[in-house]
């Protein structure tokens, strides 16, 4: 009788009791560090696309186990930010009451999919004791000079009320409601990850096991561009126009300047630009668009001329038209750029709708013509281009910059797409920044300055010389707590609710006693989650974040799981915290995450994402209730290859099932089994080794089924070795009834202390071969037969084969020999 109800309850209380999935360092094993990306608890709970990620690496650490590895599997919550605050505000619980209800809610449900995580060593990153560390890593990287105030206008999502980074922006719009985000000018504490841009790059290539299109996603995001800084003189003016460009070789063919609109230069050439109130009005008309809208090739572009200016073009000194346009974006390269309308479409265009003279001054290295109204953007051989003419673009841009630099007017550049990481959130439940804010510090610093002091020799680190007045916490004063207020909607107004406290906000300087301030923004969610995978290791040490050992020992992470969605976000928030923690001498590997493996989504039955919208969620309480969570376990894992998306079938999850009830039926035998079970037997234990290391469970299962048929092709029985090896093989998969037919086959001690079988070389061979049939001497047919066949079966099967029959019409054979497992020669007369 398979109960999936007493099973699944016995084995997860029994496991519970034994303690079974505790790991601690032990040099004895190689060690395996198998990670999931840590869920946020929402306050709807898990839905069952949520664990198919979980599913699988459980099964890959059950797998390590059963093979000798010592293996880290853990698992926490990702509990601040936007989603927990969200859900709070709309149902009036507190977050931290929300929070610790949904974490709940979902540890249960957890439980109910019998992981193996050793829950000792779960993390909350909304635990005072664990957001203390990520605090003090924020100080040190503020120590370093690594953290900026900036009060440049960033993205602003006017529904969650919240500043973002540029990784919370998608497609122009709030990542996390979808509403379309302004440009706002807000106060912000913003890291220097573009410091680390070219690691990030490079380092790109140390990470063999990680998926090609998760790395180019990530090239694609850092944006490396080669090109060239070139400064066009103002006539008339001592100031000047720094452009960046990738196409120096077109400067001939440049027609026209054109500075972002929000670039501060125009303020200071204010005067000399005679239609001011005109451009003032543009800069205002287009102070909300967004970043998509601006830049999309397919609208319309808008601009206005700085009348009163000209720039002169280095190379061959012509005086150009200067605008003021919004699709050059003033947080990119330079904020300007030299137009060439013969070679760049967006120039072309905006040439076309201002009737701007458009020159020529590349052309196609193959003569071909290019047709009027077209524009050629390749590369290829400089035309009307002084003594660069001739050249090929290649060529002509190392040469030109050559030249810039030469004549200090500008030379290579590389750019950086990438942006600083807008680290402020204007909302109330993230981690506070450990930051004061001190006015007599700030005057200090002044005056240490002014009197050609090195601040430093008074005890300021570079990051509070930098930001003038902010004072960091120092580590004894860490964590920073949240405080508790019966408020914490966001105000809108750029400051966050903590601004109201004003008792928590009034505090006394760190360095001089002083009255001083609480900075009141709080950090992204993104913050908590760039070093979790850290804390696993060595959860409770409240001296260090992690013990340098332990962290040896249990690093990189040999395996990570999750959602694709990630790619550009917390793997590039994890790799730079992480590189930097090793510049610091604090952890031992350049590269957290070994190999990464995406997950693949879990549609709703009808194809569509499974959303409360479409009334489409499959809740996985009511599948575990019905069917256990062995048969939703191999159910996700056989629906489809691991990465790829699927429609969720309640049909398939009653598949599984019945999978699971033939296997439960087999019983042991006292006979030896047949060579083809054997055979079976070992290809399976060799298949299913190699699949879960590979993530195609989808064929490892179906092995499995193979095998299962041919035992009940013979009995439904099977010797109780063999019957054992292919418990211990389905165990990951499905860990509760393994454990319940291990136990009633005579075991009393958990499964998972078992070893994993090892097949035998010999018996993968294929139990058949191929007979070659010889008629007097000549080879005339080959036949594959079964490898026990005897003399008689081969020369029956031989005699009745079309292909020898073809040679015996009317002979009369005369004699046989058979090779076994070879040959069998006929002689006719
Ligand atoms: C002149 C030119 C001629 C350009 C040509 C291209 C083709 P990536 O690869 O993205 O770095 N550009 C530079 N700064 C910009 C800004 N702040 N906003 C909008 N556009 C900007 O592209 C660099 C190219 O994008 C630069 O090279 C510049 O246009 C434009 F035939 O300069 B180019
Ligand atoms: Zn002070």
């Amino acid at each position: 009788m398979y109960d999936h109800q007493d099973i699944e309850k016995k084995w997860q209380a029994r496991w519970q009791q034994e303690n079974l999935y505790h790991v601690s360092e032990d040099t004895s094993k190689p060690k395996y560090y198998i990670l999931d990306m840590f869920p946020y608890p929402s306050g709807v709970g898990l839905h069952v696309g949520h664990p198919k990620g979980y599913i699988a690496t459980d099964i890959l650490a059950r797998a390590k186990i059963l093979q000798g590895f010592n293996v880290l599997h853990p698992m926490g919550f990702d509990a601040f930010g936007l989603p927990a605050e969200n859900y709070a505000i709309s149902k009036k619980i507190h977050p931290r009451i929300a929070t610790a209800e949904n974490v709940a809610n979902y540890k249960r449900q957890l439980g109910l999919f019998g992981f193996s995580y050793d829950w000792s060593r779960e993390i909350n990153t909304t635990d005072p004791k664990y957001y203390k560390w990520t605090q003090w890593m924020f100080a040190k990287m503020f120590d370093k000079g690594l953290v900026y105030e900036s009060n440049e206008p960033i993205n602003w999502c006017p529904s969650c009320k919240t500043g973002l980074a540029n990784e919370d922006v998608e497609d122009g719009k709030c990542e996390r409601c979808g509403t379309l985000v302004e440009l706002k000018p807000l106060r912000q504490w913003v890291i220097r990850i573009t410091d680390y841009a070219e690691r990030l790059l490079t380092d790109l290539d140390k990470l063999p096991y990680w998926e090609n299109s998760i790395k180019e996603m990530q090239r694609n995001w850092i944006g490396k561009s080669d090109g060239a800084e070139v400064v066009f003189q103002i006539a008339d003016s001592d100031l000047s126009i720094k452009v960046f460009t990738t196409r120096v070789d077109t400067i001939f063919g440049c027609t026209y300047v054109v500075l972002a609109p929000e670039n501060k230069l125009l303020d200071e050439l204010k005067d000399q630009i005679t239609n001011w109130p005109e451009v003032a009005a543009y800069r205002e008309a287009i102070k909300n668009k967004s970043t998509l809208e601006r830049t999309d090739l397919n609208k319309d572009k808008s601009g206005v001329e700085l009348i009163g200016l000209k720039a002169v073009n280095p190379f061959n000194n012509e005086s150009v038209k200067i605008f003021a346009a919004d699709y050059v974006l003033n947080n990119y390269g330079t904020g300007a750029v030299m137009a060439v309308p013969a070679h760049d479409e967006r120039d072309f265009e905006f040439a076309k709708k201002y009737n701007l003279r458009i020159k020529t001054s590349v052309a196609p290295l193959d003569n071909e013509i290019i047709s009027a109204g077209e524009i050629f953007t390749a590369d290829g051989v400089l035309v009307d281009s002084g003594e660069f003419t001739g050249l090929k673009s290649i060529e002509a841009r190392q040469r030109m910059s050559d030249w810039l630099s030469r004549t200090d007017q500008g030379g290579l550049k590389i750019n950086y797409k990438i942006k600083d990481w807008v680290f402020s959130r204007q909302r109330y439940w993230g981690e506070p920044i450990p930051i004061v804010h001190c006015p007599a510090c700030a005057q200090k610093i002044k005056e240490l300055i002014t009197q050609g002091v090195d601040p430093r020799t008074a005890g300021f680190s570079e990051g509070e010389i930098m930001n003038p007045g902010a004072i960091v916490v120092p580590d004894n004063n860490l964590p920073v707590l949240l405080p508790e207020v019966t408020s914490y909607e966001p105000s809108g107004t750029g400051e966050s609710p903590l601004a109201n406290i004003t008792d928590w906000v009034a505090t006394t300087c760190p360095k001089c006693g002083g009255p001083a301030k609480r900075e009141t923004n709080t950090m992204p969610q993104w913050a908590g989650s760039s070093w979790y995978y850290l804390r696993y290791i060595d959860p409770d040490n409240d001296q260090v974040f992690v013990d340098k050992a332990k962290e040896k020992y249990w690093s990189p992470v040999d395996f990570y799981v999750g959602g694709a969605e990630h790619a550009t976000r917390h793997l590039i928030y994890a790799r730079f915290w992480h590189k930097f923690l090793f510049d610091l001498g604090l952890v031992n590997y350049e590269e957290p995450f070994t190999k990464l493996q995406h997950v693949g989504l879990i549609m709703g039955e009808d194809g569509r994402k499974m959303s409360k919208r479409w009334g489409n969620v499959v809740n996985p309480d009511e599948v575990i209730a019905e069917y256990g969570a062995d048969a939703m376990r191999v159910y996700e894992m056989f629906m489809s290859p691991f990465s790829e998306s699927c429609a969720w079938s309640s049909k398939g999850v009653v598949g599984a099932r019945k999978f699971l009830e033939r296997l439960e039926k087999i019983k042991i035998s006292e006979k030896p089994d047949s060579r083809k079970i054997l055979s079976l037997l070992n290809k399976t234990i060799k298949k299913i080794g190699e699949d879960i290391e590979l993530f195609k469970h989808n064929t490892a299962i179906s092995q499995m089924m193979i095998l299962v048929n041919a035992i009940y092709d013979e009995g439904t029985a099977v010797s109780l070795a063999s019957y054992q090896k292919f418990l211990i093989i389905l165990a990951p998969f499905a860990p509760h009834l393994a454990e319940e037919l291990w136990e009633r086959a005579g075991n009393s001690e958990s499964i998972f202390k078992a070893t994993w079988p090892k097949y035998d070389e010999d018996l993968l061979k294929d139990d058949t071969f191929v007979l070659a049939v010889q008629i007097n001497g000549k080879l005339r047919a080959t036949i594959e037969v079964s490898s026990d066949i005897t003399e008689d079966q081969a020369r029956e099967t031989a005699l009745a084969d079309i292909n020898v029959q073809k040679w015996l019409a009317e002979k009369e054979l005369i004699k046989s020999v058979y090779v076994k497992g070879k040959l069998l020669s006929l002689v006719i007369n």
